[in-house]
């Protein structure tokens, strides 16, 4: 897939709109990989002495670059896209390299880039390096710093990585659809020193939103606020990768944000501490344990923690509405009304009307409804418990003891030990706890009556 071929010496200034836009045509720009499928590729290690741990892309890959002298080239290609964003589903997006988000970008700080950019799309299109310091000709906002990269021409972008930190590409031409449609990556600059926030496991995703009605396959790009499918790296759950983590690392999560709106990232059973911004690092003094950060709209946030508790713990946006997939929102609110009347009334007028939502929707995550093709079930996901009614931004990270370095395979379920797992007990009702008027007690005991499994005696009033 890298391409170490040979390159003929020529200025940068001549490539730029030269009109070449094939893999590997024209011997002067580097072949551009591409990637079909949508499956994690492991992480692409360092280079010509250089030492950092490289990024784990969730569902995603690094993009290989050739050395010329000084400089590291890197060619992207964008173009439309197949994404599948879960089993079942796949869109019609805009992308780099064959994929929705393209390929990471990584590199180290101090290090010469120097960036191909060609379009196969049918309109103009230009990268932005969002939160790098470039000089202003290289900042990618078509009209302002540069004439817009038009369909079949190849641009160039140069500069020096004056820091290191997390960062993303996106286009500033035709925004609104452009991003609509799935254009973005992730650029992650790595520090110099080696030692300099080391972790031993640092994954990486970008959130994008996209609107695909049921039985669809393109993004409606007009859509605002009402999307239906939040991803991470163009996936939805089931379809995120783990993050699979060895007990004791240090791990880092860079996550990006290019949709509409913020989304507070929640992660159970550990705490962890913001340490870099699409800004840069986070002074440790600035930091503070948290387990639950917003990432706003058009920003990065990396946070880091020891993975010391083993277990398969849950990493999720909170807004619930994120969790969820193809979401409908006219759907009605039935919680506590009585379907049982109505159902017969309204199957009179609607034949194939199914009563739902009246105890909660939860029976949704478990049943199979007949869907349109290329839809996803709005709540889906089995654990080894039962349905999990998840969807959307929705992953696991996977703790466990004794894996090897770096390895990010699927470790399948966390076997809990012995007696670690909530469990039923048999308890009555017990009456509600009430003030009594000859107790001096603040807090008289309610009358709870635990049965043992098996016995038949019931509650006592
Ligand atoms: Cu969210």
């Amino acid at each position: 897939m890298i391409s170490r071929r040979g390159f003929i010496g020529t200025s940068a200034v001549a490539l730029a709109g030269a009109g070449v836009v094939g893999r590997a045509e024209a011997a002067a720009i580097p072949e551009a990989p591409s990637m079909a499928a949508a499956t994690m590729q492991p992480p692409l290690a360092p280079a010509n002495g250089q030492d950092y741990q490289p990024v784990v892309t969730l569902n995603g890959w690094t993009l290989p670059w050739r050395d010329n002298g000084e400089w590291k080239e890197f060619h992207l290609v964008a173009e439309p896209v197949v994404r599948e964003m879960a089993p079942g589903m796949k869109a019609h997006l805009w992308g780099y390299n064959g994929q929705s988000p393209g390929p990471t970008i990584e590199a180290v700080e101090g290090d010469k880039v120097r960036i191909f950019v060609s379009n196969r799309l049918p309109e103009h299109t230009t990268i932005h390096w969002h939160g790098m310091r470039v000089p202003n000709g290289m900042d990618g906002v078509g009209g302002l710093t540069q004439p817009h990269i038009e369909p079949g021409k190849t641009f160039v972008y140069e500069f020096v990585l004056k820091k290191s930190g997390t960062f993303m590409y996106h286009p500033h031409a035709d925004e609104m659809v452009q991003m609509a449609m799935g254009m973005m990556g992730l650029f992650i600059v790595h520090p110099r020193d080696p030692k300099f926030q080391r972790v031993d496991r640092d994954f990486a995703f970008i959130m994008a939103s996209y609107d695909i009605d049921p039985g669809s396959y393109l993004p409606r790009v007009m859509t605002m606020t009402e999307f239906n499918l939040w991803a991470w790296n163009s996936r939805v759950f089931p379809g995120i990768d783990p993050l699979v983590v060895r007990r004791g690392d240090r791990v880092r999560v860079r996550v990006g944000n290019l949709t509409m709106t913020n989304h507070p990232i929640h992660m159970h059973g550990h705490d962890f501490e913001v340490t870099c911004t699409d800004g840069g690092w986070v002074p440790a003094s600035a930091r503070r344990p948290e387990a639950t950060t917003d990432v706003p709209v058009g920003a990065l946030r990396a946070f880091e923690f020891v993975a010391d508790e083993p277990g398969d713990w849950a990493i999720h946006c909170h807004k619930a509405h994120h969790t969820m997939n193809s979401m409908g929102h006219t759907v009605k609110t039935f919680v506590g009304a009585r379907m049982r009347d109505l159902t017969g009334p309204i199957k009179k007028i609607v034949p194939n009307y199914m009563a739902m939502g009246s105890r909660g929707m939860a029976e949704m995550g478990a049943m199979e409804m007949p869907m349109p093709e290329n839809t996803l079930p709005m709540m889906t996901g089995f654990g080894q418990y039962g349905p999990m009614e998840m969807g959307g931004m929705f992953s696991v990270v996977k703790v466990r003891e004794g894996l090897a370095v770096g390895d990010c395979k699927d470790p399948g379920d966390y076997r809990h030990p012995e007696g670690t797992v909530a469990h039923e007990v048999q308890a009555a009702a017990a009456e509600p706890p009430r003030r009594s008027d000859n107790s001096s007690s603040r807090h008289p005991a309610a009358e709870v009556t635990v049965i043992k499994p098996g016995s038949t005696t019931h509650s006592h009033h």
